[in-house]
């Protein structure tokens, strides 16, 4: 059954910004492609991104911190580098292609930062503020997912997923940082209702993607509605 009644591509009429976040193994990539999937119907342009990553340098950028090599600059310091690689994401291809009127899909963006480079308290907030304005410039995402599962769960699909690969610098933290991880995702979700929209992800993948659609579908008939309220005021 169909469960949203979009108007096809004419309805996006201006770029819109989705991230995705959450802890390990919570099934971002996956619910991606299904949106991804689903959207190329509606969407006039769409880009799948993802971060740390998305350029040149940002790719060689999560390839250092990801192995592990920046962990010595702490917490303040691997933050400095997640948003450096964002600069970089933004200026090259999410403001671009959001100037263009594109849907721009993202796995992680700056709540990740707030999350796990905050997750332990140790990076002053009014710095995590700072660091925030400055590499975002504005750009921040019109909606986000934020999907919600129990660490051990996350965990036990990422590392059934890697098989006898390595655990990367981040699911290899002790359990207690995954359990303050998704406390930080939830305070998030929970100071910007409209932004966020806090997604069980215990559930099946279908019913995953049926919750992630129903919001998008909603986000677009308020597009709608804004599009259309210039021209409804301007009536006699
Ligand atoms: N990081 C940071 O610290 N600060 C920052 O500012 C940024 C990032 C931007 C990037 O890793 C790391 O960088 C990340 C945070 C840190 N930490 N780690 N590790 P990444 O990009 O390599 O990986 P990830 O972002 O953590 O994603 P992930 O662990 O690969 O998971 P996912 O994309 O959310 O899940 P998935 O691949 O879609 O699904 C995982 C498995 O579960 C897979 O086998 C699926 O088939 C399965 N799955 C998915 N959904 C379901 C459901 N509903 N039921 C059952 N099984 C499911």
């Amino acid at each position: 059954m169909r469960q949203a009644n979009l108007k096809g591509k004419a309805s996006v009429g201006k770029g819109l910004f989705i991230t995705f976040e959450g802890g390990e193994g919570a099934g971002k990539s996956t619910q991606i492609r299904r949106l991804a999937d689903r959207l190329r119907d509606y969407a006039r342009e769409l880009v799948v991104t993802r971060e740390p990553g998305g350029t040149e340098l940002a790719e060689r950028l999560r390839e250092i911190i990801l192995s592990g090599g920046a962990k010595k600059f702490g917490p303040l310091g691997e933050a400095v580098l997640f948003s450096a690689a964002r600069i970089d994401h933004i200026d090259k291809v999410i403001a671009p292609a959001l100037s263009r009127g594109a849907v721009v899909l993202c796995d992680r963006f700056a709540d990740s930062t707030r999350a796990y480079q905050g997750a332990r308290g140790e990076v002053a907030e009014a710095a995590m503020d700072a660091l925030e304005q400055a590499a975002l410039a504005g750009c921040r995402p019109d909606l986000t997912f934020i999907l919600d599962l129990a660490p051990d769960i996350g965990l036990a699909r990422a590392k059934n997923r890697r098989g006898e690969g390595a655990a990367d610098r981040f699911e290899g933290e002790a359990d207690s940082f995954h359990g303050l991880l998704r406390e930080k995702f939830r305070d998030i979700a929970g100071a910007e209702p409209n932004r966020c929209r806090l997604i069980d992800a215990e559930r099946s993948q279908d019913e995953v993607a049926a919750a992630i659609w129903q919001a998008m579908a909603e986000k677009f008939r308020q597009r709608e509605h804004e599009a259309e309220a210039p021209a409804e005021a301007s009536q006699p």
